[in-house]
C-alpha cells in the first residue's frame, strides 16, 4: 500500500517535472523563435505565383504566402537595392543617409554603432547569419581584399557572414567569408578597381569591351568590364584565380551555406539573413534549371530560387524547426527585365506580367519599384490569410524587436508584429517611398509623386521613372495601375497629401522650394 502511494507521490513528480519541463521549453521557443529573412533580389510582384497566377510557378514561394500570411501592400523602402537593404537591417528610411544609394565597391554605408535586426537580436540571445548577397559596402576606403575587410556585416551585428560584397554582376566575382575571401592565394593576390578612365581600361582581366568575342553573355549597357566565366562585369579585376566563384553553381553554393548554418546553429534561437541573387543580373542558371520556366534565364532562376527556398524549408522541417521558426520573404526592389545583358528576358518573357498589374519597375517611383512580394509564415503560430494592410521593411526591425521581447523601436519602423502574427492590427498609415534619391508619398489608397527633373522613361532598361514636372496623385484602390492622374481635379487632397509627405521629409527634401502649390 505505502509502495503503490510512494509510487503514485513520484510518478506524481515525474509528471510534473515533465509538464514544467515542456512548459519552458513551449515558453522558450514563442519567447525566442528562429528568424528566417529570405530575400530575393529584384523579384516583382508578378514574379510569384501566389500573387499573379499566371505564367511562372513558384510552389515554395507560394505555401508560404498561402499556408501563411501574405501582404497586398507590402513595401520595399527603395526601387533599388543599396538604400533598400540598408532600411531592412536599420529601420531607417534610406533617404536619410547619404550614402545609401548603388554600391560599386564602396564602404560599409551602416555606421557600426547604428541598432541593426541582426545587432538587436544578438543582444537578445541570438545567434546571427547572413549567406548570400550584401550590397551594404564593406571597408572604408580602398578595399583590400588580400587581408581581413573590415567593417562589413560581422561588424553590425552577424556573428557568422558568408557573402558576395555587392552584385553578381560586379568584381570581385569570390565569396567572403567573415571578412576573409574563401580560397585566397596569398601569390596571386586580387585587385580590383571601377575607374573607367581610359588608362584602366587596359587594367586585369580581359574585357567585354576590348573583347567581345570571348563573352558567352553578350553586354547591352554598362557592364563592360573584366570578363569572369564568360560573363562580362561591371568593374575591372586581377588575380585571385583560384577564389572565383562559378555563377551557376551560386545557388547551391549559397543554399548549402545556409543549410549548413541553419544545422550549426538549431540548439540555439538563431537569425539567418538569406540573401538571394536571382533573379539579378546575370542570369545563370544551374544548367538543371536551363530551361524550367519557359522564359529564359530570368524565369529559369526564378524556379531555381524557389527550388532552394524549398529545400531550405525541408532543412527546417528535418530538423523539427518549423513550428518554431517565423519566416518572412520579401524583395530588395521591383523587376526589371534588361538589366545590362542581352539574355532573353525581354524576348522570352510571353505572357508573364513581372510586375502584374502595377506600373512601373526597379528604378521607378511608380508602385512596381517598391511594392514587392511580402510574406510572414510560421507554422501552427500564423494562421493562413491575406493582408491588404500597409506594411514596410522599415517594420521589420520594430516588429522583430517586439516579438523578442526588447523594447527597442526605431523612429521611422511601426511595430507591426500583431498584424505579422495575429493579422491584426492597421497597419501603416502613411509611407514614404524612394526611387534613386527621388522620394514620393502614400497614405491610406492615395500615392503622391512631387514633380521631378529628369527623363520619363530609363530607356536602357525600358522602365518609367515617375518623372514629371506635374504632381501625380493616384488613388490606389481605384486605380492600382497608377492610369488617372487626380493632382488637376482633387487639388485639397493633392495639397493635404504635400504637407503630410513635407512634415516627413522635411529639409532633407531638396526639391522643397520647388513644392508651392498655388
Ligand atoms: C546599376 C547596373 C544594374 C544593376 C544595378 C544594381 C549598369 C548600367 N546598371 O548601376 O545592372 O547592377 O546597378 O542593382 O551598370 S541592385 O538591384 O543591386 O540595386
Ligand atoms: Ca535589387
Amino acid at each position: 500500500m505505502k509502495n503503490t502511494t510512494l509510487l503514485n507521490i513520484s510518478l506524481l513528480f515525474t509528471l510534473l517535472i515533465f509538464t514544467g519541463c515542456s512548459n519552458i521549453e513551449k515558453k522558450k521557443s514563442q519567447d525566442k523563435p528562429n528568424i528566417v529573412l529570405i530575400y530575393l533580389d529584384d523579384l516583382g510582384y508578378g514574379d510569384v505565383s501566389a500573387y499573379n497566377n499566371g505564367t511562372l510557378e513558384t510552389p515554395n514561394m507560394d505555401k508560404l504566402a498561402n499556408e501563411g500570411i501574405k501582404f497586398t501592400n507590402g513595401y520595399a523602402s527603395s526601387a533599388t537595392c543599396s538604400p533598400s537593404r540598408y532600411a531592412l537591417l536599420t529601420g531607417t528610411y534610406p533617404w536619410r543617409n547619404s550614402e545609401a544609394k548603388i554600391i560599386t565597391g564602396g564602404s560599409l554605408i551602416i555606421d557600426t554603432t547604428e541598432v541593426t535586426i541582426p545587432k538587436l537580436l544578438k543582444k537578445n540571445g541570438y545567434e546571427t547569419g547572413i549567406v548570400g548577397k550584401w550590397h551594404l559596402g564593406l571597408g572604408s576606403g580602398k578595399i583590400d581584399y588580400n587581408t581581413t575587410i573590415s567593417p562589413g556585416p560581422n561588424q553590425v551585428g552577424f556573428d557568422y557572414s558568408h557573402i558576395m560584397a555587392d552584385t553578381q554582376d560586379r568584381v570581385p566575382a569570390v565569396y567572403i567569408e567573415n571578412g576573409n575571401v574563401v580560397n585566397l592565394d596569398t601569390n596571386d593576390p586580387i585587385e580590383v578597381n571601377f575607374s573607367m578612365k581610359k588608362e584602366r581600361k587596359n587594367y586585369g582581366l580581359p574585357t567585354g569591351l576590348k573583347n567581345p568575342e570571348l563573352t558567352t553573355m553578350k553586354w547591352h549597357h554598362g557592364h563592360n568590364g573584366s570578363i569572369i566565366n564568360g560573363v562580362p562585369r561591371i568593374g575591372f579585376m586581377k588575380g585571385g584565380e583560384k577564389a572565383r566563384w562559378s555563377d551557376i553553381d551560386m545557388a547551391d553554393y549559397f543554399l548549402n551555406k545556409a543549410k549548413e548554418y541553419i544545422q550549426k546553429k538549431k540548439d540555439e534561437p538563431f537569425f539567418l539573413y538569406y540573401s538571394l541573387q536571382q533573379p539579378h543580373v546575370p542570369r545563370t542558371p544551374h544548367p538543371r534549371f536551363e530551361g524550367a520556366s519557359g522564359m529564359g534565364p530570368r524565369g529559369d532562376v526564378i524556379v531555381e530560387a524557389d527550388w532552394c527556398i524549398g529545400e531550405l524549408y525541408k532543412t527546417l522541417e528535418a530538423e523539427g524547426l518549423l513550428e518554431n521558426t517565423l519566416i518572412i520573404l520579401s524583395s530588395d526592389n521591383g523587376p526589371v527585365l534588361n538589366d545590362g545583358y542581352y539574355d532573353d528576358a525581354v524576348e522570352k518573357l510571353g505572357d508573364h506580367t513581372p510586375a502584374g498589374i502595377l506600373r512601373g519597375g526597379k528604378y521607378s517611383l511608380f508602385e512596381a519599384g517598391t511594392k514587392v512580394p511580402f510574406m510572414a509564415y510560421w507554422k501552427g503560430k500564423i494562421v493562413p490569410n491575406v493582408s491588404n494592410k500597409i506594411i514596410s521593411q522599415i517594420d521589420i526591425l520594430n516588429s522583430l524587436s517586439k516579438i523578442v521581447g526588447s523594447d527597442y523601436q526605431s523612429s521611422d519602423g511601426k511595430d507591426l508584429s500583431e498584424l505579422i502574427l495575429n493579422n491584426e492590427g492597421d497597419g501603416r498609415k502613411e509611407l514614404i517611398l524612394e526611387a534613386t534619391t527621388r522620394t514620393a508619398y502614400r497614405n491610406g489608397d492615395w500615392t503622391m509623386i512631387p514633380p521631378y527633373n529628369g527623363p520619363a522613361k530609363n530607356e536602357n532598361v525600358n522602365i518609367e521613372y515617375g518623372n514629371s514636372l506635374e504632381f501625380q496623385l493616384y488613388n490606389l484602390k481605384n486605380d492600382p495601375s497608377q492610369q488617372n492622374n487626380l493632382a488637376k481635379s482633387q487639388p485639397e487632397k493633392l495639397k493635404e497629401m504635400l504637407s503630410d509627405f513635407v512634415k516627413i521629409r522635411g529639409k532633407n527634401f531638396s526639391n522643397i522650394e520647388n513644392l508651392i502649390l498655388e
